[in-house]
């Protein structure tokens, strides 16, 4: 295998991975990342012990032991272009040895089991707030996989020429299923839904401030859309890229979603918190 340059894979003084901050002992095989930095604490108060708390700008990560297991929680913050580095640096910090700099062969490689706790919008009356989501495919409105060669199977693929053409968008969008066997074991009793990741939150979900929208009725156009058994359940920021950047880089993912606003109803979840705080806990109680 080529040696990695230091301008590529960056280290800090102390050998640490450059945005994480951590070294590779200091996270487990199972990770749940979450958007909010808050919400690491959220998760690790659980915990039956906590062996590493590290921050360095909207990157948090706890890991420590649930009922004896080992977890790892970290946050990513806002957006697919932080999940590129979470993503990027958590599959480093297992797949490429940090003193010859050189990824290790394919028989050696760690899976991780990655799994999102994220709140959401609803795009369906009968996903109501409160209600608990994961998502089968998901559906990115944002640029990340222009930049690596996603390998769609032909129903994704159709899945967004449609989507592109529901939305008259000049750019094709992509779509990556996650983790058929992650889904069946956390979320056997939550919905299931399909998820379209926006690169905004408000223009790119409808929501009017000052500014008019490019495209008309874009919430509607996302609740009305079909393909064969496909619908849009409910949208945020970060899905898409985790289930391509999973598949790509061999690890197994799943998004849950608090539902915390229903765009069809137009409410918003005042027991916002709480609905979040139940999915920690039933992920907590499965992994
Ligand atoms: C927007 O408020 C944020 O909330 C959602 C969106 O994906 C976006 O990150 O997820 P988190 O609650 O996990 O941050
Ligand atoms: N996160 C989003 O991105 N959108 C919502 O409506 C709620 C949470």
């Amino acid at each position: 295998m080529a040696r990695i340059p230091e301008s590529e894979l960056i280290l800090n003084p102390d050998g640490s991975i450059y945005h994480l901050n951590l070294l590779p002992e200091q996270i487990s095989d199972t990770i749940i990342t979450v958007g909010d930095q808050d919400r690491v604490e959220r998760v690790s108060r659980h915990f039956d012990s906590i062996e590493v708390q590290v921050a360095k700008r909207e990157f948090v990560t706890h890991t420590g032991y649930y009922k004896g297991k080992r977890i790892s929680v970290v946050s990513t913050g806002i957006g697919t272009d932080n999940i590129d580095i979470v993503f990027n640096e958590l599959d480093a910090l297992v797949n490429i040895d940090f003193v010859s700099r050189e990824a290790l062969e394919h028989d050696d490689r760690i899976s991780l089991r990655i799994v999102r706790i994220g709140t959401s919008g609803s795009l369906q009356e009968d996903v109501p707030l409160g209600s608990h989501l994961a998502t089968e495919y998901a559906l990115g409105l944002d640029t990340l996989m222009q930049f690596y060669p996603l390998m769609e199977t032909g129903y994704e693929t159709e899945i967004a020429v449609n989507l592109q053409l529901a939305l008259g968008l000049g750019f094709l969008p992509y779509c990556a299923k996650g983790s058929d066997l992650l889904r069946e074991q956390l979320a056997f009793d939550m919905i299931h839904g399909n998820t379209v990741t926006c690169p905004g939150f408000y223009g790119p979900q409808g929501r009017l401030l000052r500014l008019q929208p490019k495209i008309e009725d874009v919430i509607q156009k996302l609740s009305s859309f079909r393909f064969e058994d496909v619908r849009f359940t409910n949208f945020e920021m970060e899905t898409a890229g985790i289930y391509s950047l999973g598949r790509l880089l061999g690890h197994e993912v799943l998004s849950l979603n608090a539902i915390v606003a229903n765009r069809i109803t137009n409410q918003f979840a005042a027991n916002h918190e709480e609905v979040v705080d139940d999915l920690i806990l039933k992920v907590l109680n499965r992994l």
